[in-house]
C-alpha cells in the first residue's frame, strides 16, 4: 500500500449507517420501520441512478427527500410535513459505525477524504455531529459535477480535487456498484461487506475484501 496516497471514503453505508433512521422511523410509523428504511435507501440510490441516466440531476438531499415520500406511498403511511422534517433531520446525525472513527484515528499520517453522492448540504452537519471531521482531511460531493457516481466524471472530480492519479487512490464503499464503478475507474478498491451484502455482476472485483474498516489496517 505504499503507492497510495489517498484513501478515498464513501459516507452513507460505508462510515454511516443510513439503517440508524429506523428507531425514529418506528416512533413515528410503529412497526414499519425497518420496512420504510430499507424501501426508502433503495429508491434513494435508485433516483441517483436514474436521474443521471435521464439528464435530470437534483442534489441528494432532493432525491432522499423525494425517495422518502415514495416508500411511506409505497407502505400507505401519511407523511405529513412535519414526519418528513423528522425523518430528514435524522439524516444529519446518522450513527457512524463502532470502529470508524479510531482506524481513522490510525491512518492520520494518511491522506483521508469523504467522495459521497451527498451533496455539502446534508453531509457537512452529518459528519460535524459525529466528530469525523477531526479525522478526516476533505469532504468531496458528486454534486460538483452534478453526475451521480458511479460515472466515471464523478470520480474524475476526486482526481482533480486531490491532484493525484488513479492508481494512487484505494477507494472503500460497502456499496458493491460503488466499488465496480471505482474499479472500472482505475482505483485500487477494498469492499467493505459490513456482513451482508453479494458483490454485483458488473465484471469488476474489488481489490481487497473486508468485513470492516478495520481491515484496511490490515492491507500492507
Ligand atoms: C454515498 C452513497 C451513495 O455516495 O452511499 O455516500
Amino acid at each position: 500500500m505504499k503507492t497510495i496516497k489517498a484513501y478515498v471514503f464513501d459516507a452513507y453505508g460505508t462510515l454511516f449507517d443510513v439503517h440508524s433512521v429506523i428507531k425514529q422511523c418506528n416512533k413515528l410509523f410503529p412497526n414499519k420501520g425497518d420496512e420504510l428504511s430499507q424501501i426508502w435507501r433503495n429508491k434513494q440510490l435508485e433516483y441517483t441512478w436514474l436521474r443521471s441516466l435521464m439528464g435530470r440531476y437534483v442534489n441528494f438531499n432532493q432525491v432522499t427527500k423525494d425517495a422518502l415520500v415514495f416508500a411511506c406511498k409505497s407502505l400507505g403511511l401519511s407523511l405529513d410535513f412535519s414526519k418528513q422534517e423528522i425523518l430528514m433531520n435524522e439524516y444529519l446525525k446518522l450513527k457512524d459505525y463502532p470502529e470508524v472513527k479510531n482506524v481513522l484515528k490510525q491512518l492520520k499520517n494518511n491522506t483521508r477524504v469523504i467522495f459521497s453522492n451527498g451533496s455539502q448540504d446534508i453531509l457537512q452537519p452529518l459528519v460535524k455531529n459525529s466528530g469525523l471531521d477531526q479525522h478526516l482531511d476533505a469532504i468531496l460531493s458528486a454534486d460538483d459535477v452534478k453526475l451521480y457516481k458511479p460515472h466515471p466524471a464523478s470520480y474524475t472530480h476526486v482526481l482533480e480535487k486531490l491532484q493525484l492519479k488513479r492508481e494512487d487512490i484505494l477507494f472503500i464503499s460497502s456499496n458493491p456498484w460503488d466499488i465496480a464503478g471505482a474499479k472500472s475507474f482505475g482505483f485500487h478498491t477494498a469492499w467493505v461487506t459490513r456482513g451482508k451484502k453479494t458483490m454485483d455482476e458488473l465484471n469488476q472485483s474489488p481489490d481487497w475484501i473486508i468485513q470492516d474498516l478495520r481491515g484496511l489496517l490490515e492491507i500492507t
